[in-house]
């Protein structure tokens, strides 16, 4: 076999996607595991929709990461995106399985963890998605590979917190330990992913996309590697009440104990279980939080540009 050089590869672009690198345009990253993984047909679909609309509203060019058929991609192009849509095959990348999936020629769908390996790929400084991995709260061994990835990757990452399956007081605590920014925007308090509080202060707020770029260029001027993690309550409209989201959740793990539900298919479960447990409410819910996210994500990258 030739040697391999160790100078990181540079994925595929769609056109627009290159086009936008090339002029070094605003650019962001969506991630792809919640299209495949995440959500279920026909929601994901709007889901891209609605992700890709609000973040080109915003005045940035969206880009859907993911592994097609063995390779990187920035963008998807419709064939791929199909597939993706139709959960066909598709499997589930944290950044350790970049290069299983490459080797393999699989079309892999990306979590927060992969996305942001492959956001250094390309030079992309802003990634939306809706909420981020962590520690889990029956296994605390069992820790999301986003939080190391948030720990050593330059990125902005707009989300609606931690998914609220999670720990949450000790995934905060985690990411205060690896060095990880979190940020409210427009909030004081940690948002609960589909619902508004936590009761988790923050240490940082700030309030428009202009003072979260100048905090990013003074986070980079430090020579700091890590991630900024900007969060945001879920659109109130759309946000579900703590307590029915804990009672689906509290059921959900349940289901996932009963079941034996191990390791990679843990977060997939829990949510598909809370989404039929909540009659749909946690899926629009999800939908819009999405939404926000990339608009704001958009904002922050069109900042970044001016
Ligand atoms: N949040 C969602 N839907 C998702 C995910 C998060 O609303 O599908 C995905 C993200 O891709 C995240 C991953 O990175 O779940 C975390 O999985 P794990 O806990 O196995 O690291
Ligand atoms: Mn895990």
């Amino acid at each position: 076999m030739a040697f391999v050089s160790p100078v990181p590869l540079r994925p595929r672009s769609t056109a627009v996607v290159a086009a936008a690198l090339e002029r070094g345009g605003a650019v962001v990253a969506l991630e792809s595991s919640v299209l495949a993984q995440g959500l279920l047909p026909p929601h994901n679909r709007e889901a891209a929709d609605r992700m890709m609309r609000a973040v080109q509203a915003a005045g940035a060019t969206p880009a859907v990461t993911a592994i097609v058929r063995g390779e990187p991609w920035f963008g998807l192009e419709s064939e791929a995106l199909e597939r993706f849509l139709a959960r066909d095959g598709v499997r589930k990348v944290s950044a350790r399985d970049l290069g299983i999936a490459m080797a393999d020629s699989a079309d892999g769908a990306t979590t927060v963890a992969a996305t942001l390996a492959m956001c250094t790929l390309g030079g992309i400084e802003v990634f939306a998605t809706g909420g981020i991995g962590g520690v889990h709260r029956d296994a605390p061994f069992d820790e999301s590979a986003d939080l190391v990835e948030l720990a050593r990757t330059p990125v902005i990452v707009t989300c609606a917190g931690a998914k609220s399956i999670l720990d949450l007081p000790a995934t905060l605590e985690r990411l205060e330990t690896l060095g990880v920014p979190v940020v409210g925007y427009g909030t004081d308090e940690l948002p609960g992913f589909f619902s508004v509080t936590t009761g988790l202060r923050l240490t940082a707020r700030l309030d428009s996309p202009q003072a979260i770029a100048r905090a990013w260029q003074a986070h980079r001027a430090l020579g700091r590697t890590s991630a900024m993690l900007i969060v945001q309550p879920p659109p109130a409209d759309h946000a579900v009440p703590v307590d029915i989201v804990e009672r689906a959740t509290v059921a959900a793990l349940e289901a996932a104990r009963a079941a034996g539900i191990r390791g990679a298919a843990v977060t997939p479960f829990l949510l598909a279980d809370i989404q039929q447990r909540t009659g749909g409410r946690s899926v629009q819910a999800n939908l819009a939080l999405l939404e926000n996210n990339a608009r704001l994500a958009g904002q922050i990258a069109a900042a970044l540009h001016s």
